[in-house]
């Protein structure tokens, strides 16, 4: 019989030095790589799903993020889409080019239908996190902003799967800018179903009226599955309104708030974050100069984290100024 753990997965985060090193200890149970950096990462031995996003690091170099398995992994190359599996999770990359014809609404209904089909023939039902980066995302696109664009075609790729996809709740996700490239997009599936967390604070993003775009956003706030907690794209959004535009500094304690609020809905489960090992916490600013005053109210608020990163990158509203996602997962 098939064997389904919930166990295997590992993060470790860090500079190249650091993820040369766990190349090393990890060959061949790698899931997957995102790596996030202005230049674009030499990586010699591409034998697994491997995202680079296109953003600059703040106060340092290129950050690699790599998702590894207790286990061997098996790497598939099915055409863009590059995924490795083990028992229980299967993680996947692709990056579509816009090349002028296809617009961004049919690239991100191409991908995640790629990704539901991947899902599908391999056996992995359920969908647990989300990345989603391209360039422009607060310009306007064909009509919509690009945001709004990408939202229609995702929504649209994830009616298609309403079956699947929503087993288990909709996936933990975020959705920021970068500085050119094609749309990259990440998956993390599993076997067995987590737990999909709302905020509520927050509107369900499903929920949302269509005054942010004709059609929703899908994600939830965050996911729990075994021994982990992903917390999706975190903001200062209440209800489903923008709170604090053009103020950042309380923009940041109402993501903090927000943060806290999803971080109490995962101990209703008996997932205790504070005293929990990790803590990975990514965070995105529209503007490098409000770097240091980000960087001292997240450590004030999370001394024990593992590791922190700090991007230069456009928020997918235009009046949002930070964002932060976090992921506590045992390390390697
Ligand atoms: C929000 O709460 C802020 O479109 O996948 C956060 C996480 C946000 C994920 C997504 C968007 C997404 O609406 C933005």
């Amino acid at each position: 019989m098939m064997k389904k753990s919930v166990d295997s997965l590992r993060l470790s985060c860090g500079t190249r030095q650091h993820f040369e090193r766990v190349l090393v200890a990890c060959a061949g149970r790698i899931l997957g790589v995102l790596a996030f950096g202005s230049v674009e990462p030499q990586c010699s031995n591409r034998q697994f799903p491997f995202l680079w996003v296109q953003q600059s690091v703040l106060g340092g170099e290129t950050w690699f993020e790599v998702w590894v398995s207790t286990q061997r992994v098996t790497v598939s190359p099915v055409g863009s889409l590059v995924c490795a599996q083990d028992d229980g999770f299967i993680f996947g990359g692709l990056v579509l080019a816009e090349d002028g014809r296809d617009n961004l609404e049919f690239l991100a209904h191409q991908g995640y239908s790629a990704i539901f089909d991947k899902m599908d023939r391999e056996g992995y039902p359920y969908l647990l996190r989300v990345w989603n980066y391209f360039p422009g995302i607060n310009d306007t696109g064909r009509e919509l902003e690009r945001y709004r664009e990408f939202n229609v075609g995702r929504h649209e790729a994830f009616s298609h799967k309403i079956d699947r996809a929503f087993e288990g709740g909709v996936p933990a996700a975020c959705a920021l800018g970068t500085e050119d490239g094609g749309l990259v997009l990440g998956f993390l599936a599993s076997r067995v179903p987590g737990i999909s967390l709302e905020n509520p604070r927050q509107t369900r993003a499903y929920d949302y009226p269509e005054n942010f775009g004709p059609k929703s956003p899908v994600f939830s706030r965050g996911m729990l599955v075994g021994n982990a907690l992903f917390i999706s794209g975190t903001a200062s959004i209440l209800g489903s309104e923008t709170v604090y535009p053009g103020d950042m500094a309380r923009q940041v304690d109402e993501m903090l708030i927000n943060l806290r609020a999803v971080i109490k809905q995962a101990a209703t489960y008996g997932f205790d974050a504070y005293g929990a090992e990790g803590g990975c916490f990514n965070v995105y600013l529209r503007y490098a100069e409000d770097y240091p005053m980000v960087r001292d109210k997240l450590s004030a608020e999370f001394p024990a984290a593992d590791c922190r990163v700090y991007l230069q990158a456009d928020i997918c509203r235009a009046d949002l100024l930070v964002e932060v996602e976090a992921f506590w997962i045992e390390g390697i």
